[in-house]
């Protein structure tokens, strides 16, 4: 499947290694991951070779065109939750959003009963790796 991660940039790079981990283990499986530049270490120095309306007018045909979205939420970040929001209803893709144990997340994601949306709080990495397989083998 071709799959369009979402994870924290300028929202700050915390969990960047856990981007990491889940680009890696999809790609692993087989899937093309279209923004795994959102998992490389550097992307924040990269992020000035491009004009910033490149970057936005690709990410969203890259949410037109996906199969399916995998937001990894735990660092909260307006571009991952207008990506969410821009997946569900303007391009009617499948959601997946996981988010670490004991986050205080938002309630615009907490408290979302979109059909389309599947919210999974996890403890360990373990856990996060199979809600991912679980969610793309029921695509
Ligand atoms: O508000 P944030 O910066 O935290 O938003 C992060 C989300 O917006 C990610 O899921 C990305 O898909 C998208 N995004 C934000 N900045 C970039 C970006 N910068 N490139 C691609 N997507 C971005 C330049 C990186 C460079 C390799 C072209």
């Amino acid at each position: 499947m071709d799959v369009y991660f979402c994870g924290s940039i300028r929202g700050g790079r915390s969990r960047q290694p856990v981007y990491a981990a889940l680009v890696s283990h999809l790609e692993r499986g087989g899937h093309a991951v279209l923004t795994a530049h959102v998992a490389a270490p550097d992307v924040l120095s990269d992020e000035r070779r491009y004009p910033l309306t490149e970057i936005y007018r690709r990410d969203v045909r890259w949410l037109e065109v996906c199969d399916a979205v995998v937001a990894e939420v735990t660092v909260p970040s307006l571009g991952v939750g207008y990506e969410i929001a821009y997946a569900l209803h303007q391009a009617g893709k499948p959601v997946l959003c996981l988010c670490q144990a004991g986050t205080s997340l938002s309630v615009m994601l907490e408290g979302n009963d979109t059909p389309n949306l599947r919210v999974v709080f996890y403890h360990d990495m373990a856990q996060a790796l199979a809600a991912l397989d679980e969610f793309l083998n029921a695509r």
